[in-house]
């Protein structure tokens, strides 16, 4: 089957897939695999399979935002991926978890505009338990501090006259905000699959705690190579689970 959003034959995907926002940071777990294949880039979609000790993967950037990376979602689901992991950065509520840290989304608070198109809101975005454990062990096993639990999806980057949410979330217990992971687990979900997300977080979404937001440092490309590598690991062991 052609999937002609992402421009991809359905018999070339892996049931094992990586997803994150940026295209360059597709083909940067990409060169982690053997035998590499860049299958597209069409639009913000840019798809690799390759394999990590003999386990096909495929990887595929999802750009900003859940409307659009649904579409890469939902395609890959009908091309027969049966397991979706995403990697990518967030936000950080709170000093326990500061950037550099790696989060493990148990939930995330359905904050968007998508999801109550496809589903009730009192519907869960909720991850699957054996991702988030298999995520979870193997983030514990890099170098660095790892946490799990709920996360927030929203739809706004940068503030309008509305108040963003934060305040209340963060004393709800949420520990971090990023702009895709409801819409990842709405539609595992509604279509049965498993999905799990790892975010490395890259400053503070909390106004109190954000000086200057800068992505682009040490702490954080280390942080993104360690979720890289968990995101891999993790298949091994859902692999070698089932
Ligand atoms: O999920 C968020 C979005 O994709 C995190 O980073 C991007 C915005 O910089």
């Amino acid at each position: 089957m052609r999937l002609s959003i992402l421009q991809v034959n359905s018999e070339d995907l892996a049931p094992y897939a990586i997803v994150c926002g940026d295209p360059f940071r597709a083909e940067a777990i990409s060169r982690k695999l053997d035998n590499v294949r860049e299958l597209a880039f069409s639009r913000e979609y840019r798809t690799f399979v390759g394999e990590s000790s003999g386990i096909p993967i495929t990887v595929v950037s999802h750009g900003v935002g859940s409307p659009g990376a649904a579409v890469c979602f939902e395609e890959l689901i009908k091309g027969g991926v049966k397991t979706l992991i995403r990697v990518g950065t967030a936000g950080s509520y709170s000093a326990d978890v500061p950037p550099g840290s790696l989060v493990v989304s148990t939930a995330a608070v359905r904050e968007e505009g998508l999801t109550r198109q496809l589903v009730p809101l009192g519907f869960p975005a909720v991850a699957d338990q054996d991702v988030v454990r298999a995520l979870f062990e193997a983030a514990q096993e890099t170098d660095g501090l790892v946490q799990k639990g709920i996360t927030v999806t929203l739809d706004a980057f940068f503030q309008g006259v509305e108040e963003f949410p934060h305040a209340k979330y963060k004393q709800a217990g949420a520990i971090a905000v990023e702009m895709e992971i409801a819409a990842l687990y709405v539609i595992a979900s509604l279509r049965g699959v498993r999905a799990g997300a790892i975010v490395a977080l890259d400053g503070y979404a909390d106004a109190d705690l954000r000086e200057v937001y800068d992505p682009h440092t040490d702490v954080v490309s280390g942080a993104i190579e360690r979720e890289i590598d968990a995101a891999i690991t993790a298949i091994r062991k859902l692999n070698a689970w089932k």
